[in-house]
């Protein structure tokens, strides 16, 4: 073979190996990922849910800022006498209560004082209000309290209520990661999860047994499964081990929900809590959203 020709061969050679080798190179950034680093994977796999249909919402970002209001006006007399006419407009949602009512108790999530981190977002078609909070914040795995949020909830049937959020995903692809968020009910009678016979109490709150996964000083970490990220119903704690969240209410009055942040990009759209006397179906179909009262 003459010089030239076995040069050319050569050069082309060496020119498929450098083309081989930018393509490879470029191919492992791509898949080079930055892992979510929450320690335990929680999702009960055995209990996976399939029967929400995914209704594909969009992640085109449309950020929506609309404050809610309510009126509350109270009026003493119906004539036009010189009585007193009081009327307050209840804007604060700071001061918000939310009247259960025959056993149910429906609430926006974004009906709150809200700051640091969490973002009102509405995008894609699911859910309801004017929206749903998404934390941006930094992930407290092992640190409930951050980016508060409280629901002042009063109580007039007094009992035990299930309590079921409707939750997203909005970041990635993996139902087990950014799917949870810190619940805690601290002034009521009693809050735990249950699968059957068993019962497990957040840690902290001096009742034993403990959920698997974090909990601590009275907070449930409280996670979502299911593959398909869109909302849905999903309300569980204690990992591989999925129980579902009660809370008690042994007298009438008011006590006070918190949810914190955990994980980045989760979302919360709604919950409601429930007595015996509801269906989960029911309860979580229902649109007869908590009359909201000012303290
Ligand atoms: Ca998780
Ligand atoms: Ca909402």
């Amino acid at each position: 073979m003459p010089t030239m020709q076995r040069t050319s061969l050569f050069r082309i050679f060496i020119f498929t190996l450098l083309l081989c080798a930018v393509f490879s190179c470029s191919k492992d950034a791509v898949d080079m990922t930055i892992p979510d680093t929450d320690v335990v994977a929680e999702d009960d796999m055995t209990s996976e849910n399939s029967a929400t249909t995914d209704t594909d919402s969009e992640n085109s970002d449309s950020d929506t800022t609309t404050t809610t209001t309510t009126t509350t006006t109270t009026t003493d007399d119906s004539d036009n006498s010189d009585t007193d006419t009081s009327s307050s407009t209840c804007t604060d949602p700071g001061s918000f209560v939310f009247n259960e009512e025959n056993g149910l108790v429906l609430v926006e999530f974004e009906n709150a004082a809200y700051s640091d981190s969490w973002a009102l977002k509405a995008a894609g078609n699911s859910f309801s209000g004017d929206g749903y909070l998404v934390w941006e914040g930094s992930q407290y795995f092992n640190q409930p309290g951050n980016g508060l949020l409280t629901y002042t909830i009063k109580i007039t049937n007094p009992g035990t209520y299930r309590f079921h959020w409707f939750n997203s995903i909005t970041a990635g692809n993996d139902g087990t990661e950014h799917n949870d968020s810190w619940l805690r009910f601290n002034d009521a009678d009693d809050f735990y999860g249950q699968k059957g016979n068993s019962v497990v109490y957040p840690n902290g709150s001096n009742k034993s047994p403990n959920p698997a996964g974090s909990s601590q000083d009275g907070w449930f970490k409280i996670y979502r499964s299911g593959g398909n990220l869109d909302f849905i119903w999903s309300t569980r704690t204690s990992d591989h081990n999925a129980h579902e969240i009660y809370v008690r209410f042994d007298t009438p009055g008011t006590y006070v929900m918190e949810v914190s942040a955990r994980s980045s990009n989760h979302a919360i759209d709604k919950f409601v809590l429930f007595n015996e006397n509801w269906s989960e179906a029911d309860a979580t179909a229902s649109e007869a959203f908590s009359t909201i009262t000012c303290d």
